[in-house]
């Protein structure tokens, strides 16, 4: 299987990002969904430098990016930033786009939710419509409830998906999120398996995978058996911070982060660390990954 990692959680120049991943052995990225962050062809040439595949793109859903907002400008304009991100991923070659709907930590209704599913609706299919060109998949993917209160389940997704009724919209799932919301995340997988897009990777703690209580080769069988063998595992684990004097002292993080980007790394209860701890994360996750038939 194809592993490769989400570059949301730490901010730093992309290139560094790459060089990271390239040298240990990941085959892929999934860029984060900031397209007027990057340089889309010197990102390529980057990813051509180090031979790394550019597999798609996640939405950082920040406050008012709401494909369920209930103003309607704010829902056109949220359609308009998510084709932009599938213009991004279109220039770097990549060929999925992991959507969240919603704005990330909104977990109270706007309007009823009739007026919701149909707003996701409208606005998910104008989405997939502007990927076609570009023969991006889409992968609806459901959060815990922590961080949104409407697509928390993969049935949910599913039924989403159903009422998109557009070719190139399937599910992604994420194994900390269905940890917590699904009553058999094996199930889970196994009944979305032929929709699957993509499949986010971190143990039920969010650490790297390896470092909490998920049987990692059983996952891996479990969605090999359910035809998910060409799709790539997606490590987004998100490090949470211990504040306690439990903690190990955070070296200096030796990064900028935006304001918004540093609040929504805050938001998943994690901070910024130094490039050499993060190295070590993204190391021991693809080691355990491999080791467990990835
Ligand atoms: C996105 O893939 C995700 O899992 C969320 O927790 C952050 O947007």
């Amino acid at each position: 299987m194809y592993v490769c990692m989400h570059n949301w959680m730490r901010p730093e120049p992309i290139e560094r990002t790459i060089e990271r991943l390239s040298s240990l052995g990941y085959d892929g990225i999934q860029i984060m969904g900031e397209p007027r962050k990057y340089d889309w062809q010197a990102v390529k040439a980057q990813l051509d430098k180090y031979h790394l595949k550019c597999f798609g793109a996640v939405s950082i859903m920040l406050a008012g990016r709401d494909l369920i907002h209930q103003d309607y400008y704010y829902r056109q304009m949220s359609i308009a930033y998510v084709k932009e991100c599938l213009d991004m991923v279109g220039a770097l070659g990549g060929n999925m786009f992991t959507l969240v709907p919603n704005e990330v930590g909104r977990v109270t209704p706007r309007a009823t939710p009739e007026l919701e599913w149909e707003w996701a609706v409208e606005g998910v299919r104008a989405c997939a419509k502007h990927a076609q060109q570009y023969g991006i998949r889409i992968g609806l993917e459901p959060l815990n409830r922590f961080e949104t209160n409407f697509l928390n389940r993969h049935d949910q997704a599913i039924k989403m998906m159903q009422d998109v009724n557009e070719p190139n919209v399937g599910v992604c799932l994420d194994a900390f999120h269905i940890n917590i919301e699904e009553a058999d995340p094996y199930q889970a997988i196994r009944a979305t398996g032929k929709h699957l897009v993509d499949f986010h990777v971190a143990d039920n703690n969010r650490r790297p995978p390896g470092e909490g209580t998920w049987d990692w080769a059983k996952l891996i069988a479990t969605l090999k058996e359910s035809g998910y063998t060409e799709g790539p595992l997606t490590a987004e684990f998100v490090v949470p911070f211990d504040r306690s004097p439990l903690g190990a002292q955070m070296e200096d993080a030796g990064t900028e982060a935006s304001a918004e980007e540093l609040k929504f790394i805050r938001d998943h209860g994690s901070d910024l660390m130094s490039d050499a701890q993060y190295t070590k994360h993204c190391d021991a996750a693809i080691k355990h990954l491999r080791a467990c038939g990835a």
